[in-house]
This record gives structure tokens, C-alpha cells and sequence, in this order.
């Protein structure tokens, strides 16, 4: 018997994220405004011409970008691409006016309708899945104090490995991704592992940029979550570690103080637990 492990590559994980982006967007598609269009593309352009005169940019580079471009589409990498270095700023604009807790950017890892669990739940995960146990409890409430019964906390995240299911392969479909219905208080515990920080796909052409530029590839370890309940604004987020690896210089600039975690170790077991409450804004 051949004992190949199949390895997870920018490619592979591109055409995830490709396909499951491609999937939400058919539900979503929008109108098009030729004004705001004409508008937003011009700028666009004229902002690339400025950069082009002022650096004298060469025959030799546009050559270089046009086939990195190209690359880009052939690997799948658009996603990972936008919201490593654009989305930030999306979510910025769309929540400034926001009062209750913050929220950071989705990345292109989410699937909805993960499993719905219980207020005191544990993520689907495998037997002896590696990593520090993590005891991430809360409250959703409105920005009035009202405790929100049955709000839900969707959380995925990557692995001990930094790998997230089904954008690498041999994992469990819905490894480490849940959807906790929390309690007639808001209350939910949910028991999950630490993750550990994710590098990301170096193989592909986000990782040649980055090489090309020297930069690092690391985002922080990070939970993500959507949190939502009747009559309230959804808030997309992710929380950290605090003293973790790369917390003060995510690749994807995502990381908000509001949003560091300090876990402290749990009473009597083993692994981490923490506290920390959503307040959800009126929709
Ligand atoms: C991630 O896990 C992530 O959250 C983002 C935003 C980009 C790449 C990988
Ligand atoms: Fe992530």
C-alpha cells in the first residue's frame, strides 16, 4: 500500500474558498448603480496611473503584475487575497456607527450551518484533538442590557495545526465549527480547543507576494464567530490571546484591542477558560 498523505495547498484551499464564496454570492447577487460603479472604478484607476507615474513603474513590472494577477485566479487565492488585505477596511466603514461590541473582519474560511448545539455545548471535534482545552463562556445582550434568549454564537477556527475543515484536507466535515444556541439568558459555555496561529498557504501566489515584498505570513491564533439574535444587528468577530504570536502584527490587520482574550488556567481540570459578553446593536 502507497502511504501518501495528502498535503494541504494554497491551490486546494483557494478552490474551497473560491466555491463556498461563489455559493453565498449567488443568494446575494445585487443591482448594479452605473453611477457609484463609474464612480468607484475611475478612482480606482487613477489612484493605480498616480503610483505608475510617480514610481516609474517599468515594462519588465507590469509584465510581473499582469502575470501575478492571472495567477492569482488560477489559484483560487482572490479570497484569501481580499480579505487578508482589503476587507479590514470594508468592515471598518460598514460598522462605524456601531454602539455595542466591536466586530473585525469574516475572512474566507466561514461556512454557515455549521451543527446546532446546545447553550453548554463542545465544538465538533476529533477524539484526543490536539491543543490546550478552552472554556469560551458569555452573555448576548441588546445595547439596552436586555439579556438575548436563544441569540446564536456560531464559532469556527483552525486546529492545533492551524488548518480549518474543508479548506484542508482529512478533516472532520465540521471540525471545530458549531452554531451554540445560548440559554432563556443569553448564557453560553462553549468547550472548545485553543487554536494555534495560522500561516497563511505560502505555496501559492499570496505566499509569493508576500515573499517578494518580506513580509510574514501570520495572522494571530483567533476565534471567529458570528453572533445574532431576533430584531438585532449580527455582529461578525474574532478574539484573540493576548501575548500570542503576531497580536500586534496580524497580516490581515484585523486585531482590535477590544478584542484580546486573557484566558486565565480553570479550576479544577484541565486548560483555559474566559468570560466575554456580546452586546448586539437594534437592527
Ligand atoms: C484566516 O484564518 C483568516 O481569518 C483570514 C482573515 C485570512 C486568512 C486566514
Ligand atoms: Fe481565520
Amino acid at each position: 500500500m502507497t502511504d501518501i498523505t495528502e498535503q494541504a495547498t494554497a491551490a486546494a484551499s483557494g478552490a474551497a474558498a473560491t466555491e463556498k464564496f461563489r455559493a453565498k454570492q449567488r443568494a446575494e447577487a445585487t443591482d448594479v448603480d452605473t453611477k457609484r460603479v463609474d464612480t468607484l472604478v475611475t478612482e480606482l484607476l487613477t489612484a493605480a496611473h498616480d503610483i505608475i507615474r510617480r514610481h516609474k513603474v517599468t515594462y519588465a513590472e507590469y509584465d510581473a503584475l499582469k502575470s501575478w494577477l492571472m495567477q492569482v485566479g488560477e489559484d483560487g487565492e482572490w479570497p484569501l487575497f481580499l480579505d487578508v488585505w482589503l476587507e479590514h477596511v470594508v468592515e471598518e466603514v460598514a460598522n462605524e456607527n456601531r454602539e455595542g461590541s466591536k466586530g473585525t473582519i469574516e475572512g474566507p474560511y466561514y461556512v454557515p450551518d455549521s451543527p446546532r448545539l446546545p447553550a453548554e455545548a463542545t465544538l465538533p471535534m476529533r477524539d484526543n484533538e490536539a491543543g490546550t482545552p478552552l472554556l469560551f463562556q458569555g452573555q448576548a445582550r441588546s445595547v439596552d442590557g436586555t439579556p438575548l434568549a436563544g441569540a446564536t454564537v456560531e464559532m469556527w477556527h483552525a486546529d492545533d495545526d492551524g488548518f480549518y475543515s474543508q479548506f484542508a484536507p482529512n478533516l472532520p466535515t465540521w471540525n471545530l465549527r458549531g452554531t451554540v444556541v445560548a440559554d432563556d439568558k443569553g448564557n453560553f459555555k462553549i468547550h472548545t480547543v485553543q487554536p494555534a496561529p495560522y500561516q497563511i498557504p505560502t505555496d501559492g501566489s499570496c505566499g509569493k507576494l508576500i515573499a517578494a515584498a518580506g513580509w510574514h505570513a501570520w495572522r494571530p491564533a483567533h476565534l471567529h464567530l458570528k453572533v445574532s439574535a431576533p430584531g438585532h444587528q449580527l455582529i461578525t468577530t474574532q478574539l484573540y490571546f493576548q501575548g500570542g504570536a503576531h497580536v500586534a502584527d496580524d497580516i490581515a490587520s484585523a486585531v482590535k484591542p477590544e478584542l484580546i482574550l486573557d484566558p486565565v488556567p480553570v479550576t479544577d481540570g484541565a486548560g483555559r477558560e474566559v468570560t466575554y459578553d456580546f452586546v448586539l446593536d437594534k437592527a
